[in-house]
């Protein structure tokens, strides 16, 4: 779909626009056609084709004109001529947080800010000082905001390096016979931000792997082509390192290219110990390859259970593969149905037929519409009024019969400043599920917060903490919170913490959930859903879960239907 990078551009227009200052609608205009794009449940090019784009809110003829313009040729000359006039690196300088339009035109009219080098430079210099809406507290913001940003630029989301992995491993399938071929690395273990990709190939022409690679139409730059090792650097800047590898040492290779490092530098001290010296060839005693050409001959020639990628962080996972007590880890297949979804009641992309539709597709036994309540109006939450309605629109769906999957009645309820949730308990009380989150005053303090959290959870109709830490990676920093005070009290009130799914989120993390599972607390993994296709997103939790040590018994959403009502009511 090409609907997130049109949005981007969009998006960049309406700030260009707003620096530019010739027009006053246009840039808002152009704002609300990037949100309506990002939030279309359907393809752009097929509404494009049946003629429809102006059917979109915001989206009149001289934008819809753009819109055929960039599906047609890729890109919008108009936005070409604004970057040549102002050249303002817009998605850098708006990934600081509290960073938007209205800064970033002072920034460039008043000092020149193009980047974060410039801004960064002018901060240094004392320059932001007497600007015009900013003061001492903003000019610290935006520089912590900045040093998030640097931290992130070299990093990518799981889900983007898992895609662009998974087409390079096809395409060099398509193009050259091979043998073996893995992705190891960071993406292997599926850690939630990855530095660069790792791509391991045994075939019998390793220059025609490597040719593949070169060429594929994702690569931009070839940084480093030998015999063994050839790097490139792909279009979105992501770099690539594939290796050919022998076969008597694959899974040499794969154990020790997977890593982490720290997994490795264990794991080799342990093979020292039995007199053995491991690296990425093989196992070997003296001269002899005691095992190589398989990764988990490695483990149990070492005495070791075989030891799942995503636990390969040397946190204890060597000492329980000694002893035999290697945690059964969660899969995909254990997970019976997703209890966070949003429909287009409140901010989502689709109808409650359609999320259903999908998530029958999935193979789920039951979906929980948890749609936004009514103080979060920017994403058009429900009152109470308009829950109820939906509650007895579900009563009719699951009544219809058209849909084995079974549709709960839940809600995503704000947890107010106060502590307080936003809809009244009458209601509360009659929904299947309730996830309370964190919407709003995020920048409370560690005690406020805490508190506010802690009140929420001594709500008896709460089942579950939605997205416990608010973090949002390579984005927004986490909450300040004291997450075991919260586990706690989560226990005290058997409160289900939420594990949600969404690339971004990933909260609570590997670290968190581990904690959370040692104080004897249950974790619903959910998707979070703001359209049909984000349902597939259980992939990437399921994965946080096996990096978070849990098993399918630590997960409320791998039992049915009748034993989850049970657990929750
Ligand atoms: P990343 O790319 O930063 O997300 O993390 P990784 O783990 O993919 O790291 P990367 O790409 O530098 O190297 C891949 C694996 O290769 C790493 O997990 C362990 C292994 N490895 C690479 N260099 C070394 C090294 O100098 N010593 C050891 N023991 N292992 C290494
Ligand atoms: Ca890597
Ligand atoms: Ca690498
Ligand atoms: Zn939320």
């Amino acid at each position: 779909m090409k609907n997130r990078e049109l949005a981007q551009l969009l998006h960049e227009m309406s700030i260009l626009l707003e620096v530019e200052g010739k027009d006053r609608f246009k840039p808002r205009a152009y704002a609300r056609a990037a949100r309506a794009v990002s939030s279309l449940g359907e393809d752009i090019e097929s509404i494009a084709a049946r003629g429809e784009l102006t059917d979109i809110p915001g989206v009149g003829k001289s934008i819809a004109k753009k819109i055929e313009e960039y599906l047609r040729t890729g890109r919008i000359e108009k936005l070409e001529a604004l970057r040549e006039k102002i050249p303002v690196k817009v998605a850098e300088l708006e990934a600081i947080p509290g960073v938007g339009p209205k800064t970033i035109k002072t920034l460039y009219e008043s000092l020149g800010v193009t980047d974060l080098d410039s801004l960064e430079a002018a901060i240094r210099e004392g320059r932001l000082k007497g600007l015009r809406g900013i003061g001492t507290k903003t000019i610290e913001q935006i520089s912590e905001g900045i040093a998030l940003v640097r931290a992130g630029m070299s990093r990518v989301l799981l889900s983007d390096a898992l895609a662009l992995a998974e087409s390079l491993v096809e395409h060099i399938r398509s193009q050259v016979p091979v043998k073996r071929i893995d992705i190891a690395g960071s993406v292997r273990r599926r850690k939630e931000t990855i530095g660069d990709i790792d791509i391991l190939v045994c075939a019998d022409d390793g220059e025609a792997v490597a040719g593949a690679l070169m060429n594929s139409p994702e690569t931009a730059d070839v940084l480093v082509h030998g015999d063994t090792k050839t790097s490139v650097r792909l279009r979105g800047g992501t770099q690539v390192d594939l290796r050919l590898l022998a076969e008597e040492s694959y899974g040499a290779g794969l154990q020790y290219f997977t890593g982490s490092k720290d997994h490795n530098v264990h794991l080799r001290s342990i093979a020292m110990r039995k007199g053995l010296r491991l690296n990425e060839y093989g196992l070997f005693d003296k001269d002899r390859m005691v095992a190589g050409r398989e990764e988990q001959d490695i483990y149990s020639t070492l005495g070791l259970q075989f030891i799942p990628p995503e636990l390969r962080e040397d946190r204890g996972e060597i000492e329980a593969a000694q002893k035999n007590e290697l945690p059964i880890l969660i899969s995909p297949n254990d997970i019976k149905g997703d209890l966070h979804v949003h429909t287009n009641q409140s901010d989502g992309a689709n109808t409650l037929e359609e999320m259903v539709t999908a998530a029958e597709v999935l193979g789920h036994e039951y979906l929980c519409i948890s749609d936004h309540s009514k103080s979060l109006t920017i994403a058009g939450g429900l009152d109470e009024g308009g829950l109820l309605r939906q509650m007895d629109r579900i009563d009719e769906l699951n009544a219809s019969g058209r849909w084995r999957v079974r549709i709960l009645k839940g809600i995503e309820v704000d947890i107010l400043p106060s502590g307080e949730l936003d809809l009244d308990d009458s209601v509360l009380s009659q929904l299947d599920v309730v996830v309370a989150s964190v919407h709003s005053h995020l920048k409370d303090d560690r005690a406020t917060m805490t508190e506010r959290v802690v009140t929420a959870l001594g709500n008896r109709h709460v089942d579950i903490l939605g997205h416990p830490t608010g973090r949002m990676l390579l984005r927004r920093p986490r909450i300040e919170i004291d997450l075991e005070r919260v586990f706690e009290a989560a226990r005290e009130n058997q409160v289900i913490m939420e594990l949600n799914s969404h690339p971004v989120r990933l909260d609570l993390n590997d670290a968190n959930l581990r904690l959370a599972k040692e104080m004897g607390l249950l974790i619903a993994i959910n998707t979070d859903s703001h359209r049909t296709q984000e349902l597939e997103n259980l992939r990437f939790g399921v994965a946080q879960a096996r990096r978070g040590w849990l098993t399918a018994e630590d997960v409320i959403n791998t039992r049915s239907v009748d034993d989850l009502l049970r657990m929750m009511s």
